[in-house]
């Protein structure tokens, strides 16, 4: 197996047990409703069962024995009518579902039913993800809908088929050659199979030229391949687009001609994709253009779009990943400039805020701008992409970490006004939230490189349909789905992937004082000495009231007392909010060298021991993604270990504090040579250093 069917392979069951229930249960797929969502749903029903039960499950207008599947809506189907009590689907929604075993006819029928095609289609794949976990379904009755509206995965694909961040090889939307990439439609099937229900195809750092009408016809042939699958396609939009496509003399949103233009443009894209969900806009932002330079806000450039899509349906959804005040600390920037204008964006704009106030590092606090724009749609945006995360060379799971930002209070309306509940909608009812994603995929054959980065896309997107499922239950059903359900594979990839984040956050930037590379590089290599956090007392970037950059004062009570008072910030976020001395205790009674020191041999460890449990769980996992994600695991190792040694050897350096653990530190201090051995950081010392070490 070469990891291109991800985690809907519809191997054989292997319980025998459930496969005869199964058997029992599924015997024939019962479509009513001709459309092309439906069809896909009842293609992929067919397919799954034939595939998990191992016999062909045939297609039929009506049940004809025992163990029909009756798919559709109360308005195609008057089967789904009969079978389930009146208005009960209302509740669900057009993207939730009912899936039930009933008798109807003396016979028993599993009904997977919606008011919408789309929660047909999602009722499906959840009917089969409980075969291929493994449930029972003797008493099933699973009633469930999306939390969030928006369920977005963002593309970075440029016009010429390379992705920014992506680390599995090109675009798989083929840009650059004409015609429909065959990519598409299974990738369009993949999102289906999460509930996610939009997609953005290309950069956020956006050429114009994805909306000339050449373009154009090439993306409504995407839109046409992904529509079956539930997908609304958006693309991403260039600010300047008028200047550069028209060569109208501003973008000045205020712009009588500007808005004509847009209008123009919202017409002809929607003339050849109905259905456009409307546009992405990075603006005023690492140089790309926006309505600042015009004296206009962002509210104002959003609401120029806003306006031009509305009446065709659309949205426009405006990133908040500014830090253009530059006095000092980007992480107040996007607060200080979003939000005097909460309240100020058109009904159909979205803000979209990444989860940290900087960026996307391994360690940050929550975007104090969540909570804090009541009047204002806002979604989340998380990476999958591991852009400051490893790569798709180190395993790092992020659903831990994406839950915790997830489950983050507020406090905006009191207790319990997580982040999860502002972007979905329940806390402010704001009706167009949720959560957007930063896509690992690309045109390798298994689609997002590592083969275990295939975890983050699944978990991502189940986190977009219900930020409650726990990070227990996702892994396992992702394990289940993707290697299979035998026991000894299952307890302990759950436990090594659920580790990873740690493990990674570990060996490299420690106690949340942000990324240790260099600063406009490709976010790999440690350069601590780049980052510009530490000097020869002290380390952390003091963002306090009372001393700092006033960034804790960006929070709400609790919080702002919390990150405030070096008594209370929890160790893990210390050096993002404080400056401190080597010698500063922890909560955890370490200092914060032998936390450093400590974190960084034992985070090499367990990524040692990842790699040991990856090899103990090889018979289960098939040889072909063993053996690629064994070669993964040699070079994370190889890498963890320059940065272990890197950044143990910068700390030691500027603070001189002995490793209290380990011999190591003690040697080279007491070595004549180690001066001569320490000025040639970065490039020797961290060799040396590892090589002398006795290891953790
Ligand atoms: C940064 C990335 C850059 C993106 C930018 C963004 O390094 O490639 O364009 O974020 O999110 O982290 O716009």
């Amino acid at each position: 197996e070469d990891g291109y069917e991800l985690w809907l392979r519809y191997r054989p069951v292997g319980n025998p047990g459930r496969r005869t229930e199964y058997t029992l249960a599924f015997t024939h797929v019962v479509r009513q409703g001709k459309s092309p969502v439906l069809q896909s749903a009842a293609a992929e029903l067919t397919r799954g069962l034939s595939g998990l039960l191992d016999r062909d499950i045939p297609t039929a207008d009506q049940p004809s024995e025992r163990g029909a599947v009756v798919l559709g809506t109360p308005s195609s189907s008057a089967l789904v009518r009969d079978l389930l009590p009146a208005g009960e689907l209302d509740e669900f929604g057009p993207e939730g579902f009912v899936l039930r075993r009933v008798r109807g006819g003396g016979k028993d029928i599993v009904v997977v039913a919606s008011t919408g095609d789309r929660g047909v289609l999602y009722g499906a794949f959840h009917l089969l993800r409980l075969l291929q976990t493994e449930q029972p379904v003797e008493r099933l009755d699973v009633r469930d809908r999306p939390t969030n509206p928006l369920r977005v995965l963002n593309h970075w694909d440029n016009i010429n088929d390379t992705v920014e961040r992506g680390y599995s090889g090109g675009s798989i939307f083929q840009w650059s050659v004409p015609g429909l990439s065959p990519l598409v439609g299974d990738y369009a099937r993949y999102l289906a199979s999460l509930g996610i229900n939009r997609t953005v195809v290309n950069n956020v750092n956006a050429n114009p030229q994805f909306l000339t009408a050449k373009m154009l016809d090439e993306v409504a042939a995407v839109a046409d391949a992904m529509r079956p699958w539930g997908v609304t396609l958006m693309l991403s939009a260039n600010f300047a687009s008028p200047i550069v496509l028209d060569r109208l003399p501003t973008a000045d949103p205020l712009e009588p001609r500007v808005k004509a233009w847009w209008r123009d443009k919202a017409a002809e894209v929607y003339g050849k994709i109905p259905d456009f969900g409307g546009f992405l806009v990075k603006a005023n932002s690492e140089g790309q253009p926006g309505p600042t330079e015009y004296g206009r806000t962002h509210a104002d450039g959003a609401n120029v779009i806003a306006e031009a899509v509305a009446p065709h349906g659309g949205l426009v959804i405006w990133r908040a990943f500014v830090y253009d005040l530059s006095d000092g600390d980007v992480s107040t920037d996007a607060y200080r400039t979003f939000l005097p204008l909460d309240g100020r964006f058109a009904d159909n704009a979205v803000v979209q805020a990444k989860y940290g106030p900087v960026d996307f590092h391994v360690r940050e606090p929550v975007h104090p701008l969540f909570g804090a724009m009541p009047r204002t749609n806002m979604t989340l945006e998380l990476q999958v992409t591991q852009e400051h995360t490893g790569h798709a060379t180190h395993l790092c799971y992020l659903v831990p970490w994406w839950k915790s930002v997830l489950a983050f209070d507020t406090y905006a309306k009191g207790a319990g006004t997580t982040v999860a509940r502002v972007v979905g909608g329940s806390a402010f009812g704001s009706v167009h939230g949720g959560l957007a994603g930063v896509s690992n995929f690309g045109d390798d054959r298994n689609w997002t490189g590592h083969h275990l980065a295939g975890a983050n896309a699944y978990g991502y997107g189940r986190l977009a349909w219900d930020p409650s499922l726990s990070a227990e239950q996702i892994t396992d059903e992702w394990i289940r789905m993707t290697f299979g359900s035998h026991p000894q594979l299952v307890k302990p990839l759950t436990a090594m992937l659920l580790g990873s984040w740690a493990t990674f956050e570990d060996y490299t930037s420690p106690l949340g004082v942000g990324n240790l590379v260099a600063g406009n590089g490709d976010h790999y290599n440690p350069d601590p000495a780049s980052a510009q956090i530490a000097d020869g007392t002290s380390v952390g970037f003091d963002r306090t009231v009372a001393t700092g950059t006033g960034f804790t004062g960006l929070y709400r009570e609790p919080w702002n007392q919390i990150y405030e008072s070096l008594e209370s910030v929890p160790d893990e976020l210390l050096l993002f909010m404080h400056r401190v001395p080597y010698a500063h205790r922890l909560h955890s009674g370490k200092t914060v060298a032998q936390h450093i020191y400590d974190t960084h041999f034992e985070g090499l460890a367990a990524a040692a021991g990842e790699h040991r449990t990856w090899d103990g769980v090889e018979p289960w996992v098939g040889s072909r993604r063993h053996a690629e994600v064994a070669e993964r695991f040699v070079a994370q190792i190889a890498h963890a270990t320059l940065w272990r040694d890197t950044i143990v050897a910068y700390f030691f350096r500027l603070s001189r504090l002995l490793d209290e653990r380990r011999s190591w530190v003690q040697v080279k201090l007491a070595d004549p040579g180690a001066e001569l051995v320490l000025g040639g950081w970065p490039n020797r010392l961290p060799v040396e250093i590892g090589n002398a070490s006795p290891g953790p």
